[in-house]
């Protein structure tokens, strides 16, 4: 609506312009960088993390913020690298909530000689030139490493094994990424087969929404058109987490091998890993939420002029059930 987004810019502007009252000079008598950063919301326990990890590295480094939450929309985010070249930051930061449409408001940045980090999700664009790095993490390499743990597991099964799939948010790389790189790495093994995939959007509830609409159609049982699923492969812990709540509140287990369900999901917050402990989850893939010290590095030297590595992707791990899951030190969310 017009008059949303005008109050968007409005009270983004009002919120540059206080930062601007207090635009400190750093201790060596210059001014602090002043980053704009574009966060998509706070659908997820990921999200709200990777968000308080921006605000405390650019604390920790003298950086002045301006951060915007686009509330799920990428108009929002288009809206606010908008004002944040208007207002003239030495450099842009955002995550593209969705991997298209981004060329004209990235123009508009690299025409104002503002250079942009794209962080955590990946952009699609012919034009490399409208962004100097990208940093955060590989989700093409993290669905194929929820693959080879199925493709492990299951070695030597015989039969078919059947797939729900819960994907974030269609058309993000995160969820597109992970989809691709399951489907690529499992395809070497032709007895799995993805019968059922909706998207729960990275949001709790709607995992939860899922499950439930599945159960209701099938007599509380978990299957599809008569087909039992043996395994859930979702995109995010929080949709997984609903997902598995809803199960729980019909009686309906699942890790373990008597229930015959396999669960893999991504991210690893702490809820998560305490799944994994308790037998409920059989695979959580680790999706790295920290990277705001360098997203700080890049900023500092995109400001002062310097160049930095187009790709950076952080360091992540998988933690399964043959694991010592006693060595997986506590989760930071
Ligand atoms: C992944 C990130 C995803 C997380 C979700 O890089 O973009 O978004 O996996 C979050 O939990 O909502």
């Amino acid at each position: 609506m017009k008059s949303a987004g005008v109050l968007i810019v409005i009270s983004l502007l009002l919120t540059i312009s206080a930062g601007c009252k207090n635009k400190q000079v750093t201790q060596q008598g210059k001014n602090p960088v002043l980053l704009g950063f574009s966060q998509i919301g706070a659908e997820s326990a990921w999200r709200t993390y990777n968000s308080k990890s921006i605000r405390k590295a650019a604390e920790e480094n003298g950086i002045q913020l301006l951060f915007s939450n686009a509330e799920q929309k990428q108009e929002n985010q288009i809206k606010a690298i908008r004002s944040f070249i208007v207002y003239r930051v030495d450099v842009i930061a955002f995550v593209p909530i969705v991997q298209d449409g981004w060329d004209n408001v990235l123009r508009e940045a690299k025409n104002a000689h503002i250079p942009v980090i794209v962080c955590d999700r990946k952009i699609r664009t012919k034009d490399e030139s409208l962004y100097a790095a990208y940093i955060g993490t590989d989700s093409v390499e993290e669905g194929r490493k929820a693959a080879r743990f199925l493709l492990q597991k299951y070695e030597g099964a015989g039969g078919t094994h059947s797939i729900l799939e819960l994907r974030g948010t269609d058309g993000s790389s995160a969820s597109d990424g992970r989809a691709q790189g399951f489907r690529e790495e499992l395809s070497k093994n032709k007895a799995f087969r993805i019968i059922y995939s909706e998207s729960g959007n990275f949001i709790r509830s709607r995992g939860r929404e899922i499950a439930r609409n599945i159960l209701d159609a099938n007599n509380d049982a978990l299957q599809i058109g008569g087909e039992k699923i043996d395994i859930i492969f979702s995109a995010n812990d929080g949709m997984t987490l609903g997902f598995l709540e809803e199960l729980a509140s019909r009686g309906i287990a699942t890790g373990n091998q008597e229930s015959g369900i396999t669960v893999v999901t991504v991210d690893a917050q702490q809820e998560a890993i305490d799944k994994l402990r308790s037998g409920d989850i059989n695979c959580v893939i680790e999706c790295e939420p920290d990277i705001g010290q360098e997203v700080m590095d890049a900023a500092k030297k995109l400001a002062a002029g310097e160049r930095v590595p187009r790709l950076l992707h952080v360091e992540e791990e998988i933690f399964t059930e043959n694991d010592d899951l006693l060595r997986i030190a506590p989760r930071n969310y």
